[in-house]
């Protein structure tokens, strides 16, 4: 089944934020963000622009009636700066006014006298300082100080990422409403409806059960709606609230980039032992995250470093350990693998290096040390269901690894100036959320008299197709056409206490519930046939399907049950909870059970670097996918595509530049290159792996939404491996993204300084 928006999203029908109808009255508002990263909140100079046509009111923190505090994990985020400023764009003042230039061009009148203090930028340096976000964790297996011994080679290094920016195609925004008693109604651009509504009521100083928040569908997500589309929402929400008037806040795109937080950039040290014999024996790895200036789901991000510090190899001695370090940047957040992708590249980055010491391919170390059923990953939990082996084999068969190899070595012994490289990236990634009491959903199920059915969920349809596969699942288990189901707005009223639509998890757990809802209204609607057409009660599993079987093919039958049950007074309305079984974990020990299940897959990746001006094209991606048993297979296949693509862009060209006083100097599309069709491999195979999926999946469809992303590092060591095609004596260091600017830098290094690092293996 296709994506039921498709239609409407290539007709411009579909409804976004944005196309929501204007009340008359409306007050539109814009934001007034810091000029400096870090400082003194002396005064705020409001006159002039409280003059400025149009203006309303402009609210400060001074206004907000309940507490300044919209921080989640930790609360140290105000929502508007009180005393102090913490980074560049941080909200200092809502500017009210009768239209949205009246409100913009206000903003640019208001000054700010602020005492300047010390500006962190670098996380080691925020470490060194003591500025953590929250204590350092560990995570431990077996005994890595006494494994070195047993290791024939040990590689150390550095390895560091870039952030990215998640650039929704639509900006942040909401658009508030003051309700009867009250309260506030908010259309918000949000993949976290609850959070929003339980930091609005906390700014409000009101009660949850007063604040409604409304999502119909977002022109995108990736993580950077998942905790940071708060601030829009409780600040219009103020709006509405303090003057009585609907108020929308939509950010322009350049205030977007500028003021939200983007993917951690890290800087990592790792040391990796290995056997004679290629065997990973010990890996210690320090990661040092750079937060923020607030927590925001830093901390969560950082644990999921950790769950993939090993990516899917199994080392039979770790120490990872992580910092969350605090600068004065905006505060980063989620963004899809959500710190996994930044722990697999330390890994891939130690396997490319020691590959380059050995002399030996980095796939010969990668194959040798898959992981296996019966092992267990260093946080404890055991390896089930594994499909690490499968997924190589899968792909070597398919796409003959070694014919590739020597394919790409004949081009490079023929070609002086152009190289190509060949990268393998394998992926193991965990579904469920990292915080065991997130992995719940509910789904409220109305069967109308006409047949017709409404379902809500707590799934936020942000691209991803989730709608489509939550009236699969109704129709499916009802067994009725999905043209009788309809997916109603995402709305905190009729579906409350929501996990935000994060984690790859959405479908499964939405879904679940769904499926649970649809059974129990199945099950009573052929109870009552039975009664109706005198059936056996105890019969009646074995008899559904008749039952059911007898509605086919006009489906008028379902439409007399439907009605019959109806004037039985039968409920036709279900509300149903699900939470994924057998989840734990011991933050004392680092050591438990997080996720339902992991997602395996493997990747080719051939890159071809153009040696007189370091530009590149990434050729040809090939992979299999662990899709477990797909039920809406090209939604799956688009997400596989959009995810790759991501991730090999923040792998090769999306590069974020702060300056040392915190400032965005990426801050516009014309210096911050995002892939387009261009980037887009031209040869993109997606192959499905054959597997029985899981249990835990709905309807044994494995969760597709980050996984793919981190194919995308293949590309980055693809390029490097052409990189040394043409220059074997230079090592480039794990620096991500790999630009053109960073290949020619390599590709013209010095010889000397690159003789240097052979001496030191010699020695
Ligand atoms: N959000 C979250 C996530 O709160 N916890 C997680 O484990 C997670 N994982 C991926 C993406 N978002
Ligand atoms: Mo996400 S990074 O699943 O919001």
């Amino acid at each position: 089944m296709h994506n039921l928006d498709a239609a409407g999203h290539v007709r411009g029908e579909s409804q976004y934020l944005d196309d929501i109808p204007v009340q008359r009255g409306t007050l539109h508002a814009a934001v007034y963000g810091s000029p400096l990263a870090h400082g003194k909140l002396l005064s705020l100079n409001l006159e002039a622009a409280r003059r400025a046509p149009g203006v309303v009111r402009i609210l400060t923190a001074q206004d907000i009636p309940g507490e300044n505090q919209i921080g989640g994990i930790v609360p140290d985020e105000e929502l508007l700066a009180g005393s102090h400023v913490h980074f560049q764009g941080m909200p200092v003042a809502l500017v009210l006014a009768e239209t949205e230039p009246q409100a913009r061009a206000a903003v640019k009148l208001i000054t700010a006298d602020i005492e300047p203090l010390p500006i962190i930028t670098d996380p080691r340096e925020a470490q060194a300082k003591g500025e953590l976000i929250v204590p350092p964790r560990t995570f431990r297996l077996g005994d890595p100080a006494a494994a070195w011994a047993e290791c024939a080679h040990i590689i150390e290094g550095t390895a560091e990422n870039g952030g990215q920016e998640h650039l929704y195609i639509e900006t942040q925004g909401a658009y508030a409403y003051p309700t009867d008693g009250g309260g506030v109604r908010v259309h918000s651009s949000t993949q976290g409806p609850t959070a929003v509504q339980r930091h609005t009521a906390r700014v409000l100083g009101t009660g949850m059960h007063k604040v409604e928040i409304d999502v119909t569908r977002l022109g995108g997500g990736f993580g950077g709606k998942e905790d940071q589309a708060t601030t829009w929402g409780a600040l219009a929400a103020l709006g509405a609230f303090v003057t009585k008037k609907p108020v929308k806040l939509v950010l322009g795109r350049h205030d977007d980039l500028r003021m939200t937080g983007k993917r951690h950039p890290y800087t990592s040290d790792f040391k990796l032992g290995l056997s004679a014999d290629l065997k990973l024996l010990a890996y210690e790895v320090t990661f040092y995250q750079n937060a923020g200036a607030a927590a925001d789901l830093s901390p969560a991000v950082l644990e999921r470093t950790l769950f993939h510090a090993c990516n899917t190899y199994f080392i039979p001695n770790v120490r990872a350990t992580a910092y969350s370090c605090r600068t004065h940047l905006p505060p980063n957040t989620a963004f899809r693998g959500f710190g996994g992708p930044q722990g697999m590249f330390v890994i891939e980055s130690a396997i490319a290096k020691a590959a380059d010491e050995l002399g030996v391919l980095a796939w010969e170390i990668q194959r040798r040390n898959l992981l296996q059923d019966g092992q267990v990953f260093p946080y404890g939990q055991r390896v089930e269901d594994c499909n690490a082996e499968l997924s190589w084999q899968a792909a070597d068969q398919k796409f003959e690894l070694k014919k590739w190899q020597a394919e790409v070595d004949a081009f490079n012994q023929q070609s002086p100036v152009r190289k190509r490289g060949l990268a393998v990236m394998p992926i193991c990634f965990g579904i469920s959320f990292t915080k065991t009491a997130m992995n719940q959903a509910r789904a409220l199920v109305h069967i109308y008299t006409d047949g017709s059915v409404g379902v809500s969920t707590g799934a936020v349809e942000m691209g991803q197709g989730v709608n489509t596969k939550m009236i699969q699942v109704a129709a499916r288990t009802l067994g009725i056409s999905p043209k009788r189901v309809r997916l109603e707005t995402t709305n905190t009223t009729r579906v409350a206490n929501t996990s935000p639509s994060a984690a790859s998890a959405t479908a499964d757990l939405n879904g679940k519930a769904v499926e649970m809802a649809c059974r129990e209204l199945r099950t009573r609607l052929l109870r009552h046939a039975a009664e109706d057409l005198k059936m056996n009660y105890e019969g009646l599993e074995i008899q559904d399907e008749q039952v059911l079987a007898a509605g086919k093919p006009a489906e008028t039958n379902w439409e007399k049950l439907v009605s019959t049950a109806y004037w039985k007074r039968v409920n036709l309305s279900e509300n149903a909870h699900y939470a994924t079984p057998d989840l734990w974990f011991d933050q004392t020990q680092e050591k438990g059970h997080p996720f339902a299940y992991h997602v395996y897959g493997t990747a080719l990746v051939q890159a071809t670097v153009d040696a007189m001006r370091g530009t590149y094209d990434v050729d040809a991606v090939r992979l299999v996918h662990d899709f477990g048993q797909s039920f809406t297979p090209g939604i799956d296949r688009g997400q596989i595509e959009g995810g790759l693509v991501q991730g090999l862009g923040w792998m090769t060209m999306e590069e974020l530049i702060y300056n040392q006083d915190g400032r965005l100097l990426s801050n516009a599309l014309s210096t911050y290159k995002v892939p387009d069709l261009y980037s887009v491999p031209k040869v993109l195979d997606v192959e499905f792996l054959e597997t029985p999926g899981h249990p835990n999946a709905i309807l044994r469809a494995k969760a597709v939404g980050e996984p793919p992303l981190m194919y995308g590092l293949g590309a980055y060591f693809a390029i490097r491996n052409a990189v040394r095609a043409f220059r074997p004596d230079v090592r480039p260091e794990f620096s991500a993204p790999f630009t053109p600017e960073k290949v020619l830098l390599n590709l013209y290094a010095a010889r000397e300084s690159a003789a240097a690092p052979a001496a030191s293996q010699a020695s």
